[in-house]
């Protein structure tokens, strides 16, 4: 049995996609953000920051879904280059790449969608997440000129980085990264990426674009 502890629109949407590549079966456990369920002594016994993803498998429970990625594709011998192979670092590097810019997403997402009353919003830090994320997307945007994926084929490190890219052009106007646009829009057509939006699919945005207020 695979379960995967999972939120509509969260960063278990990586994992979900992976099961889904993988032709894995799973079954989910839908959590809130916001009910108090995820500080439950429950969840708390299966991933200990009260995050998802967390995936019970093989008798145990996985946080961290560069780890859960990890894992997966090691246990599968798929969808990564096995260690020691010449693009086994870059592998890395995206898979935990991503995560750095899901960090700065997440600090755009609390001022922008979560946080209230607005008056409670850090502008200046806004400014700063912005300009944080776009040395991000240029990086990419540079990586990705000419390329159809991150390595030389789809790997699970474009399942770690494809998911956040609907995410980083809620910050970014999408014209000045064509590229990357290009990018998230193919990793989304992918049939496994449909199939994980039909099983569990969701959004955090009620918005299309959240430019930084003025002061
Ligand atoms: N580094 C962790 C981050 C997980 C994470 O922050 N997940 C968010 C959803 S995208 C969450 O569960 N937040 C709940 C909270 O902050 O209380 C990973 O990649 O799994």
């Amino acid at each position: 049995m695979i379960r995967l502890h999972h939120i509509p629109g969260s960063r278990s949407m990586r994992v979900l996609w992976l099961l889904e590549e993988l032709g894995l079966r799973y079954e989910l456990r839908l959590w809130s953000l916001t009910d108090g369920g995820m500080r439950s002594a429950e969840f708390l016994a299966i991933s200990p920051a009260g995050r998802v993803p967390a995936l019970e498998i093989d008798g145990r429970a996985i946080f961290e879904s560069g780890a859960i990625v990890e894992y997966l594709t090691e246990r599968e011998g798929r969808l990564a280059p096995r260690p020691g192979a010449p693009d086994r670092a870059d592998f890395l590097e995206w898979v935990h790449f991503a995560e750095t810019q899901a960090n700065i997403i997440q600090a755009l997402n609390i001022h922008h969608v979560f946080l209230r009353p607005e008056s409670a919003r850090s502008i200046p830090l806004m400014k700063l997440d912005t300009k944080r994320l776009a040395v991000t997307a240029r990086a990419l945007e540079a990586h990705l000129s000419g390329r159809e994926t991150l390595l030389d084929r789809f790997s699970a490190a474009d399942c770690m980085l494809g998911f956040n890219i609907d995410a980083v052009f809620r910050f970014l106007p999408r014209a000045d990264y064509p590229a990357l646009d290009a990018y998230g829009r193919r990793m989304m057509s992918r049939p496994a990426y449909r199939r994980a939006e039909e099983a569990g699919g969701g959004s955090l945005f009620a918005r299309d674009f959240y430019a930084v207020p003025d002061a």
